[in-house]
């Protein structure tokens, strides 16, 4: 039987590819924020409705970058239920991550909770928009003004999403999408930085090309993170057909929750209200108690059937061995609570329903002989 992955990469027909490369081979243009990587940068604004991009090479360095260029100093609060990422471009930067809890219906960092953890240290806020599950903006906003701290979301998981009618993009300070293969929209590697305040342009310009001013001057310690002219192609083809993608992708999201109604034990994301869903995860998070069997049963069973389901985000970034036992996990214990029991679903747009109904007898029948 077929392997069914978690995901699977969403690509446009080859030929039109190749017909989107062609002219590279007249230009010789191959890199270097080139013709296709401005063309990219203008339709994402447009698409992700928001007022300035900057395309990088992949998601992590353009988060990475984009605390660099606010010049932050001190901790940052953010939240351990994430990719490594999230917590590494803060390490990374030289500052120190506070890690917030989580709350537990949808996932995303539990706005009543940061305050107790806003010190005279405490210089932005980095929460995640994880699964595509849309954090609290307007309370976050609030808190942010109120202490006089820089947002900086983690959007990686929230391609084309709208709060409001408002793209997702346009909240904080800045927001980072990833273009990951894995992702809704891919660019095979890739990703960008949106933001509001016009200097950061300049600044992000430079630092993804060495901090390099002009040919003569250097006056910033950058990175390499542009985007090539492969990539933006990718990028151009795949935008053509992102709509469709979305819709094929709610089709499936929508069996997975027809199918799961009213299982007791297993409980779904939630339909967050004024969102603009993008369907990009479905996680499934398993009370063993109600359900019979554990998380981690289920993903055996799957993959005895060579379906291959993966337990993101376990472990939560603050249990990492990279950082020594320094985060006491104990202050997040719903994070640790979910990460034990979550498990996300294959989702793609070209997963078939009758897959998706098989996925779903496969995790029931588990608890029969469990049972
Ligand atoms: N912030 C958050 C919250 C993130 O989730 C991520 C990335 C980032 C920041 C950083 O963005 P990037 O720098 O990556 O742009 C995958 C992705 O590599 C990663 O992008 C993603 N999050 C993370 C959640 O998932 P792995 O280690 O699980 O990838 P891998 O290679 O096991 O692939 C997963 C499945 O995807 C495979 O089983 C099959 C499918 N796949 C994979 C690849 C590489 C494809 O269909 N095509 C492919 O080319 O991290």
């Amino acid at each position: 039987m077929n392997k069914i992955l978690v995901t699977r990469s969403s690509m446009p027909e080859l030929d039109e590819y190749v017909e989107e490369i062609k002219d590279i081979w007249d230009t010789h243009w191959l890199t270097n924020m080139g013709i296709k990587h401005r063309k990219l940068e203008s339709k994402l604004k447009e698409y992700l409705g928001v007022e300035n991009v900057s395309l990088m090479t992949n998601g992590h360095l353009s988060l990475e970058l984009g605390l660099q260029a606010m010049h932050l100093k001190g901790e940052v609060i953010t939240t351990p239920f994430t990719f490594a990422s999230t917590t590494h471009a803060i390490v990374r930067n030289g500052l120190i991550p506070v890690f917030c809890d989580i709350n537990p219906d949808d996932f995303t960092i539990d706005v009543t909770k940061i305050e107790s953890l806003i010190t005279d240290k405490t210089c932005a806020i980095l929460p995640v928009h994880v699964y595509g599950n849309i954090c609290n903006v307007e309370e976050i906003e609030r808190i942010a003004k109120k202490y006089d701290l820089k947002v900086i979301y983690d959007a990686a998981h929230s391609f084309g999403e709208k709060y409001k009618g408002i793209g997702i993009g346009s909240f904080g300070d800045a927001s980072m999408f990833s273009f990951h293969a894995t992702k809704v929209f891919n660019t095979i590697e890739g990703g960008c930085m949106c933001f509001h305040e016009l200097s950061y342009e300049k600044e992000l310009y430079k630092l993804k090309n060495f901090g390099i001013k002009n040919e003569t001057v250097v006056d910033g310690v950058g990175s390499n993170a542009k985007m090539n002219e492969f990539q933006a192609a990718m990028g151009l083809c795949n935008l053509k057909h992102v709509n469709e993608e979305i819709q094929k992708r709610k089709s499936v999201v929508e069996r997975y929750r027809t199918n799961f109604k009213g299982i007791e034990g297993i409980k779904l994301s939630p339909i967050q209200e004024n969102v603009e869903s993008n369907y990009a995860y479905f996680p499934i998070v398993v009370d063993e108690k109600v359900f019979g069997v554990t998380r981690n049963e289920i993903y055996a069973e799957l993959k005895k059937h060579n379906i291959f389901a993966r337990k993101y985000f376990y472990p939560l970034t603050n249990t990492f061995d990279c950082f020594n036992g320094e985060y006491d996990v104990n202050e997040t214990p719903v994070a640790l609570h979910i990460s034990k029991r979550v498990l996300t679903l294959p989702l793609f747009a070209d997963l078939s329903l009758r897959e998706v109904d098989r996925i779903c007898e496969i995790i029931l029948k588990v608890r029969e002989y469990n049972g």
